[in-house]
């Protein structure tokens, strides 16, 4: 980045909530090295160093165009010393062992920081080792190439189409909302969410459960009896490992077994619009908005309700723009929310 006084500097509003910032990146150079280092700074449990570069990085994606002057960025919200210095970084070995070992799904940062210590430090390493592995982590060792392959749109509806007959099944009334990034735009993903709720209060209690059984039933006959729906010959098993995180596995026209992960939310009619705006994301946007909702309004924002701590009492909303008017923020639909 080359010093020109002639350039005139960006501006950019201080909250991620108040920008509107589209899949278009004309910085990825910059935002990438960022990213990384906000990952490195997570995976070693720094999350205020690791929020800072995200909101560095959330700055310069929002930016019209590419930065090709320092003086551009004089000013700017979120730009600390931190995240202008060229860093230099250390440690690189441990953050790539860790940044594998983290990649097993079911496995935190806590789990191969210990595997590390003990000397683990490849999937080799740990299938030989003769660790004790949950349900969750012998999956994600499993499949854990499938699982790091990104999920496309195309196989995100698919997965819509099966978990949608699902939940037609087991209640009829209820519906089912794909939200995270594909709902934001994006082409690829590294899971799919789903949001499922009922018209009526109180209906969608022990829906989870059913689904999963529904599903878990499939599966057993699908082990003896391929099944074609939709032209896509899918679903080998479907398995609860967590909460709300299901690992799938379909195949695409190629008649191989893939995994993907899919997150499940089941939310009551009544907080439907705080569940839809909590899982739509981005993960920083949905920060920002909290961030915004604390120290500019004096509320408390989260993905089941919005409470007014001034009032004491909890503010109803039936849609996502009801949301915002409360908030005193410009709606900003989904496409707009990748900060
Ligand atoms: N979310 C959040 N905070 C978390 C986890 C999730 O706010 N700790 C919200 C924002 C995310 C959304 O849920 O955008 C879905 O979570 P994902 O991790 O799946 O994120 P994306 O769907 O945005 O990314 P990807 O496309 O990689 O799946
Ligand atoms: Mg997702």
């Amino acid at each position: 980045l080359m010093n020109d006084s002639e350039v005139t500097p960006f501006s950019v509003p201080g909250y991620a909530c108040q920008r509107r910032c589209t899949l278009e990146n004309h910085n990825a150079v910059l935002t990438d090295a960022l990213s990384l280092l906000a990952e490195n700074a997570e995976l070693s449990d720094e999350d205020g160093r690791g929020v800072a570069f995200r909101r560095a990085a959330a700055v310069l994606k929002a930016l019209p165009s590419a930065v090709t002057n320092m003086s551009q960025l004089t000013g700017l919200p979120c730009l600390g010393g931190h995240s202008l210095r060229v860093i230099k970084v250390s440690g690189w070995v441990s953050f790539a062992v860790l940044q594998v070992l983290t990649g097993i799904f079911g496995v935190g940062s806590k789990t191969a920081d210990r595997w590390i210590r003990e000397g683990i430090h490849n999937l080799q390493q740990l299938r030989d080792s003769g660790q004790t592995l949950n349900r969750a982590q012998q999956a994600g060792l499993e499949h854990y190439d499938d699982i790091k392959q990104p999920v496309s749109l195309a196989e995100a509806e698919a997965i819509r189409g099966i978990v949608g007959r699902a939940v037609a099944s087991v209640s009829p009334e209820a519906q089912i909302v794909l939200t995270g990034g594909f709902r934001r735009g994006k082409l690829t993903g590294h899971d799919v969410d789903f949001l499922i709720t009922h018209p009526e209060e109180g209906s969608e209690v022990g829906l989870m459960p059913k689904l999963v059984s529904w599903l878990e039933s499939r599966v057993s006959c699908h082990l003896q009896n391929v099944l074609l729906i939709c032209d896509v010959i899918f679903l080998l098993m479907f398995a609860l490992f967590c909460r709300f995180s299901l690992c799938c596995f379909i195949d695409k026209q190629t008649r191989r077994w893939r995994a993907v992960r899919v997150d499940l939310v089941v939310s009551p009619i009544s907080q439907f619009a705080f569940a839809l705006l909590g899982w739509t994301g981005s993960k920083l946007f949905e920060r920002e908005l909290r961030r915004w909702a604390g120290h500019e309004k004096g509320m408390s924002l989260s993905s089941h309700a919005l409470y007014d701590n001034k009032q004491g009492r909890y503010i109803r909303a039936s849609s996502e723009e009801e949301i915002f008017a409360h908030l005193g923020l410009e709606f900003i639909p989904p496409n707009e929310r990748n900060a």
